[in-house]
């Protein structure tokens, strides 16, 4: 009787089945080309199992996810586990040619995500060519103890992932932007793969949360667009937000939002409101141009017994060229720096780094083809995995010689900008970090071609962002202004327009890892560059090895 009693007791620690014991999930994910209408019109999108945005995830902090990738499709892929920082473990990254050969047609990858203090909402995309516009979905982090939110219980919690739908194939409009200057604007935006109301064959399919008034919502919310920070509003209510990129905020109240792709919101919604229906919408922040007409929108539709009006109340969202909200928003994130939730913020930098974020042309002049650079430098990419290259020592692939700062010092905000310094230069450069350095990285927006926010992702890693402004940053004034005290934890942060942002890190963990834009298109002129994070000393600081079933290239 005590035996099997004990090795019930066994049964279910090795099951992981126990309280704050790890899990691994196992999830199958077949990429496939599945028909789809939106619009008025069918085509096919490349899709995971078949759903648009792909399925939803659910692991709890410091779990390891299984998950088989099968390339039923007809082009390569690969698969981004984006603000899971895969300590010691590249290999499952994904971003094609930087740690990993893309995932052929007909072939697989079993990729190991391995979580570790990540808690709140993260994503997965796809991170070869365009394909991340329908192949992303939501990867929802509880913590330890369900429910041990630093915030109220929510009664009932919605992912809501913003995206783009193009009537025309992707890799079309991809092919034809490269011949070209700048990518068709896409034909909708969407919340949870639906246009909503305000667009053609829509309405029927509009996105709807129901809601008990008196209750309070958990809204999961991800921006999964291609090339647009995004405003967001609920009409007639105010929300709270309590995390984003996969850590907690200082709670704040504000009555919209402005999200970078790349970056995750959460937020609280308190269902206080006269029972009714009421939009909540979405559009484009942009700095130049219009934004056109494309408002998405999705309804909250509160129980009960009333008289709904006619049309749900639209909110007024921010003009689309309104800076200062998106900028102020983004600086309102602070951590919360609690006793439960402390930060580790790094105070003796030992490697400073200074990027210029630039727009450019070939040929030099406005009008010639467009490229985009980090100091400088146009990103090529390799024909075999920088990862690769780097753990078996092959040569020619990359070079390790990415520059700490720009060519020349100017006034990178300056209006007029000699034509002679839009071309930049063609590379395939890595910036080499010891391991453990502590890492203050500044990135300084020019006025190349034309300002613009650049939303910055860095894989591997979260990072605090302890200051920011608009024109040139300046050594000797701004970092008094730090705040070393509660910055948020973020994976990606934009970088205001003609303005800079100061991150900081501790490089500890060794592997390859991409920095990029996350505006798509920037990524196409070359926006990225890769850091080698080197092994430390002891046998725990060193990459972990690669799988057997690594594709090759
Ligand atoms: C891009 O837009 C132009 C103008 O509307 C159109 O003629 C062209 O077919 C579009 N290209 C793709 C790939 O959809
Ligand atoms: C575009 O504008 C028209 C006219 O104002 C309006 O009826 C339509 O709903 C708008 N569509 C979107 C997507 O904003
Ligand atoms: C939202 O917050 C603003 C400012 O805090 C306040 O003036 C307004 O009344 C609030 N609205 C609702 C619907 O709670
Ligand atoms: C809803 O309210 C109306 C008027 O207040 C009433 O006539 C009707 O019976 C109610 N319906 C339900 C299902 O309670
Ligand atoms: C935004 O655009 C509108 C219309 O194009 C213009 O009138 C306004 O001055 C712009 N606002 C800013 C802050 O640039
Ligand atoms: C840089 O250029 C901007 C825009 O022309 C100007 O406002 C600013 O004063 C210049 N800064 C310096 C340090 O010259
Ligand atoms: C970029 O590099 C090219 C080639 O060396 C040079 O001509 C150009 O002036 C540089 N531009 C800037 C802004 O550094
Ligand atoms: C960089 O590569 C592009 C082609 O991708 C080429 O057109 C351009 O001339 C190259 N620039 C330099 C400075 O070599
Ligand atoms: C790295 O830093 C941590 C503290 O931040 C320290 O505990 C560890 O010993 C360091 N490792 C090395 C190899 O320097
Ligand atoms: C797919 O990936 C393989 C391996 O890197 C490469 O040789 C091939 O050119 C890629 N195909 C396309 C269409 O990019
Ligand atoms: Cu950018």
């Amino acid at each position: 009787m005590k035996r099997s009693v004990l090795y019930f007791a066994l049964f279910f620690l090795l099951c992981g089945l126990l309280p704050g014991h790890a899990m691994v999930h196992r999830h199958k994910f077949v990429l496939k080309d599945t028909p789809y209408t939106r619009l008025c019109s069918s085509k096919n999108i490349l899709t995971v199992n078949g759903q648009f945005p792909g399925p939803t995830l659910y692991v709890t902090e410091g779990d390891t996810l299984v998950v088989d990738v099968i390339n039923q499709a007809r082009e390569n892929v690969t698969i981004h586990w984006h603000g899971v920082k895969q300590p010691r473990y590249p290999w499952s990254d994904g971003p094609e040619y930087i740690t990993q050969c893309p995932i052929r047609p007909g072939t697989s990858f079993s990729q190991k995500i391995v979580l570790s203090d990540e808690i709140g909402t993260l994503w997965w995309h796809a991170h070869s060519d365009w394909s991340r516009a329908t192949v992303h979905g939501a990867l929802v982090v509880y913590p330890k103890k369900r429910n041990d939110h630093p915030f109220p219980k929510p009664d009932a919690e919605i992912p809501i992932i913003l995206g783009e739908w193009w009537k025309s194939d992707i890799q079309a409009v991809v092919d034809e932007f490269i011949q070209s200057g700048d990518p068709n604007v896409s034909d909708a935006f969407l919340v949870n793969g639906q246009p909503g109301d305000l667009y053609p064959c829509s309405r029927p399919d509009t996105f709807k949360v129901t809601v008990d008034h008196g209750k309070r919502y958990l809204f999961r919310m991800i921006n999964a667009v291609m090339n647009n920070i995004m405003f967001f509003k609920i009409a007639n209510h105010n929300i709270t937000v309590v995390g984003s990129d996969g850590a907690y905020t200082k709670p704040f109240t504000s009555d919209y939002i402005a999200i970078s792709p790349g970056q995750t919101i959460d937020f609280l919604l308190d269902a206080n409101q006269r029972p009714s229906h009421y939009y909540m919408a979405s559009r484009v922040y942009i700095i130049a141009g219009t934004a056109g007409n494309t408002t998405t929108t999705a309804i909250i539709q509160y129980t009960g017994n009333y008289s709904a009006p006619p049309e749900p109340v639209l909110p007024i969202l921010p003009d689309f060229n309104d800076t200062l909200a998106s900028t102020s928003f983004t600086r309102r994130l602070r951590s919360l720096a609690s006793k439960d939730h402390p930060v580790d913020v790094p105070k003796n930098v030992n490697k400073i780094l200074f990027f210029t974020l630039s727009i450019n042309t070939v040929g030099g002049s406005i009008g010639g083809r467009l490229r985009a650079s980090i100091n400088n430098i146009t990103f090529v990419p390799p024909r075999i995995a920088i990862l690769q290259a780097y753990y078996r020592r092959i040569r020619g692939v990359y070079g390790d010689d990415f520059p700490s700062n720009p060519p020349f010092t100017f006034n990178y905000t300056q209006e007029i900008i000699p034509q002679d310094w839009l071309t930049p230069q063609n590379g395939t450069e890595v910036s080499v970090l010891e391991y453990n350095s502590t890492v203050e990285l500044v990135f300084q927006g020019t006025n190349l071609v034309s300002g613009i926010d650049h939303p910055m992702h860095l894989h591997g890693y979260s990072f605090y962002v302890v200051g920011s402004g608009f024109g040139n940053f300046d050594r000797d004034r701004d970092p008094s202004n730090y705040n070393l005290v509660d910055p948020p934890l973020q994976n990606t942060i934009a970088v205001p327009v003609n303005g800079w942002t100061a991150i900081r890190f501790k490089a500890n963990n060794p592997g390859v890892w991409l920095l990029h834009c996350h505006f798509e298109r920037h990524v196409s002129w070359g926006m990225e560059m890769a850091f080698i994070v080197q092994n430390g000393k002891s046998p725990d600081a060193k990459m972990l090895p690669p799988p057997p079933d690594m594709p090759r290239c």
